[in-house]
């Protein structure tokens, strides 16, 4: 996992400060090994999940990065929301503006099947980040995800499992009933939860928080009135656990809090260590966890323009070399892992700045 220093952090802010629908092209200069038979620079366009939400930030710097290194021309433009059909128009617009790749991270599994098979007639190549086309994967052309889908559901169970005893009521605050990733995830929660270990844990209720802060707040609050005996919170999306953080603190019912039943509601998730830290560093939250976002967009901008320059092609086993992450291996569906999941407690927050 990489920490990088502040300066570069600020960077970050400054270039996503510009990002969102209608906003001016972001474009990374560079050298030449991007460049298209006719000599230009390859166009590539990133399309986030949603505008506003700070996990996508480190992930851009990581294309910006590797389009320097790379020499590709790099947009960036998220819809205002993370609703499953949002990213339908900006797609077609870029279809139009004749990009040479197509990075983006799925609000739906299947909403966006036509349009990518549209782009992809046209010599488009797709690659998704961070939340894939799962179920759908024949639509696109590979993927980048931060981890093993079904591993990161089991690793949320077991973190919780460990935060409780293995013992007691809990709940889900995800993103939204679309989001192909935290879908993954969670499925892979119920399929651990099977498991005897975890026999004594129950899943009480689901509720989706849409990755906005406000209904995040808004379900983590109805969550608390609605189930006086809850143990624990997973939520794994960087809104709903920095929204469900402030919640908890609010409410006095973490561990220890003035408000706490017994042992108090642990609360995790998957969310950036700059969220959480305060939450970390004053007890509210115990631990957590997340990949480095930048590894993301760093591999998908190598990904995309080595398989659109037909330098690389995508089949199970196959691999890729980068200068930062050096060989990673395709799987069966076509996805690169880049890694790794990190648990984040008291001891180890200060260290990371992202
Ligand atoms: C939110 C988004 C993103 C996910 C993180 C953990 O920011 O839903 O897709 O990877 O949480």
């Amino acid at each position: 996992m990489q920490r990088r220093p502040a300066a570069l952090l600020a960077l970050v802010l400054v270039v996503a400060a510009g990002c969102g629908k209608g906003a001016a092209p972001g474009t990374a200069a560079g050298g030449t090994a991007g460049g298209s038979a006719s000599g230009e620079r390859l166009k590539v366009v990133y399309i986030p999940k949603n505008t506003g939400n700070p996990y996508f930030k480190p992930v851009i710097k990581g294309f910006e990065d590797a389009c320097q290194e790379i020499g590709c021309e790099l947009t960036t433009l998220a819809p205002a929301n993370a609703e499953g059909t949002s990213q339908v128009s900006i797609i077609k617009e870029q279809i139009q503006r004749r990009v040479d790749v197509i990075a983006i991270s799925a609000n739906s599994p299947d909403a966006l099947n036509q349009v990518l098979d549209q782009a992809r007639s046209r010599g488009i190549t797709v690659v998704t980040v961070d939340s894939d086309l799962v179920g759908n994967e024949s639509h696109r052309d590979a993927a980048v995800l931060p981890a093993d889908f079904g591993q990161i559901g089991e690793g949320q169970v077991e973190l919780l499992g460990s935060l409780i005893g293995y013992e007691g009521d809990f709940a889900i605050l995800s993103a939204t009933p679309d989001a192909p990733n935290q879908n993954a995830w969670i499925a892979g929660m119920k399929e651990t939860l099977k498991n005897p270990k975890y026999a004594k844990m129950r899943l009480v209720d689901t509720v989706y928080g849409d990755d906005e802060p406000q209904k995040s707040t808004t379900e983590c609050e109805a969550l608390l009135a609605k189930h006086p005996n809850l143990r624990g919170i997973i939520s794994p999306t960087s809104v709903g656990l920095a929204a469900g953080a402030q919640v908890l603190e609010q409410s006095g019912r973490f561990p220890g809090g003035p408000k706490a039943t017994g042992p108090g509601i642990q609360l995790t998730g998957l969310s950036t260590p700059n969220q959480l830290k305060k939450f970390v560093q004053n007890g509210v939250v115990t631990s957590f966890q997340l990949w480095d976002p930048y590894n993301e967009g760093y591999l998908a901008a190598y990904l995309g323009t080595q398989i659109h320059g037909k330098k690389l092609q995508p089949k199970a086993g196959a691999s890729i070399e980068t200068p930062k992450l050096g060989k990673q291996t395709f799987s069966e569906k076509l996805e690169l892992v880049s890694g790794p999941l990190v648990t984040f407690d008291k001891k180890n927050i200060a260290q990371f700045d992202f």
